[in-house]
């Protein structure tokens, strides 16, 4: 039943503090909310959200407007139910991680966003590039880890059910660095055929659209051409980096040298028709307005109505230390989980929303399983971008960790390939766990 509306967050009135049935059983049950389920509490606290429920109980897809008012409304517990009503309807109360490793190979780039503490000009301090020899041997290490399951998960301690399994540790290598201004394009395409030769079962998740632009300057190749070839060395997919903020005069403003919204969207179209599973993001709590946070979701759900190669949509949290905006304050917490929410209830084409640990915080990604997100990104072990910027998160989570912080919450953990296909590293573990994931 909704109420008047009202900007401050007050008791609300009629709220009924005991949990209802729906309460009690969504957790027990994989079934999700469903879409027409009785709120459960009294109302929402603003009648702009009432508006929202009701467009998405009766299978209306959401506009501008509605993204805007769950961006602007208070009532952070009515927004999160809202969005966490699609998360269940899509996920249940899986939420999926995966076993990876980062690694960025320079920082050495050409171009000089205003957000960006990694980056620095070739043979400046601090710049750095790895040479193939140190990428292969990080990743060779990474994949050799005893396996993180059997080494971390309480489940499996004293029992050998992972041992040997025939999955490597790290199922994902994530690679991405800045614009160099001359390693050859060879380099890239050795990298991704040394480490396909050195570990054919993990897959190379690797440079972002910016970066693919860049090696079609540097090889005179065209996009297309520049994409089959690193398919053809080993590329999976794209990371969604370099999206930053789609509308044109907010993006001149923070990344003015990099590549333009339609080629990022382009680039990504292409990489679609060709076959390739990319993700998306969008570099949120600067300069930009609430506004260009909504077009920029609504530009990448068009593109996804077309393509349908979105898997996931990954919010990346601005970090502003040591950058040219180190004077603006970041998004607050309200705003990561809004942006999360307002993501999940607009994207509704785009299967996995990610709340990436490493820039969200770990405490706040952990809260983002009930505001939409259904992915808390991996291990990642060593980053650079956002600890450059400042980041208090750790450099690496455990698998332990990963699964308690899903569990904590009455989420069911799912390691998942970079294909969001289930891993199941052995039948006996997943009983021991007693969570069985569901669907
Ligand atoms: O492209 C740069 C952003 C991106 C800062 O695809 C910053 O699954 C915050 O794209 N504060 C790289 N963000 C990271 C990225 C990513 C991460 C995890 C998963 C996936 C995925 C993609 O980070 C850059 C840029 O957009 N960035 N500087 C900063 N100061
Ligand atoms: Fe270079 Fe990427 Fe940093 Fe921009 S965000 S300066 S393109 S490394």
């Amino acid at each position: 039943m909704p109420h008047p509306s009202s900007d401050a967050p007050s008791p609300r009135p009629g709220a009924d503090p005991s949990p209802t049935a729906a309460d009690a059983a969504a957790p027990a049950s994989c079934a999700g909310a469903g879409h027409d389920t009785p709120r459960p509490f009294g109302g929402f606290l603003e009648s702009a959200l009432e508006a929202v429920a009701a467009r998405r109980d009766n299978s209306i897809r959401l506009g501008k407007a509605d993204g805007l008012a769950v961006l602007r409304a208070a009532d952070l517990l009515g927004i999160g139910w809202l969005a966490n009503g699609v998360r269940e309807r899509l996920h249940g109360r899986r939420t999926y991680y995966n076993i990876n490793r980062h690694i960025d190979y320079s920082n050495v780039c050409v171009n000089h966003c205003e957000f960006c503490a990694f980056s620095r000009e070739k043979g400046a301090p601090g710049a750095w590039t790895r040479s193939l020899d140190e990428i292969f041997a990080l990743a060779e290490s990474a994949a050799a880890a005893a396996s993180p399951v059997s080494a971390c998960s309480p489940a499996a301690a004293g029992s050998s059910v992972a041992q040997g399994a025939s999955t490597p540790a790290v199922t994902e290598l994530h690679i991405v660095g800045g614009c160099h201004p001359d390693l050859p394009f060879e380099y890239y395409v050795q990298m991704l055929r040394g480490l396909r030769e050195r570990l054919p079962g993990v897959h190379l998740k690797a440079f972002t659209a910016v970066e693919i632009a860049h090696f079609a300057r540097l090889s005179g190749l065209k996009i297309e051409a520049v994409l089959t070839r690193l398919i053809e060395a080993g590329l999976g997919s794209l990371p969604g980096g370099g999206a930053e903020v789609l509308t044109p005069a907010t993006r001149r403003m923070i990344c003015g040298e990099k590549i333009s919204a339609r080629r990022w969207l382009n680039i990504h179209r292409t990489a679609h028709r060709l076959g390739l599973k990319t993700t998306c993001t969008m570099l949120y709590g600067h300069v930009e307005s609430l506004e260009d946070r909504i077009d920029h979701l609504l530009a990448l759900r068009a593109l996804q109505d077309e393509t349908g190669g979105f898997q996931a949509f990954v919010p990346l949290a601005f970090h502003p230390a040591h950058s040219r905006l180190s004077h603006l304050p970041g998004p607050s917490g309200a705003a990561d989980l809004k942006t999360v929410a307002a993501a999940r209830l607009l994207l509704d084409n785009i299967p996995h929303v990610k709340a990436y640990w490493v820039m969200l915080g770990v405490k706040t990604a952990q809260v983002a399983q009930s505001f939409g997100a259904d992915d808390l990104d991996g291990t990642v072990v060593e980053e650079t971008i956002t600890h450059m910027a400042g980041a208090q998160s750790p450099q690496a989570l455990t698998v332990k960790d990963l699964r308690r912080l899903i569990q904590e919450t009455g989420h069911i953990p799912v390691e998942r390939d970079s294909l969001y296909r289930e891993v199941r590293r052995s039948q006996k573990l997943a009983e021991a766990t007693g969570r069985r994931p569901c669907g």
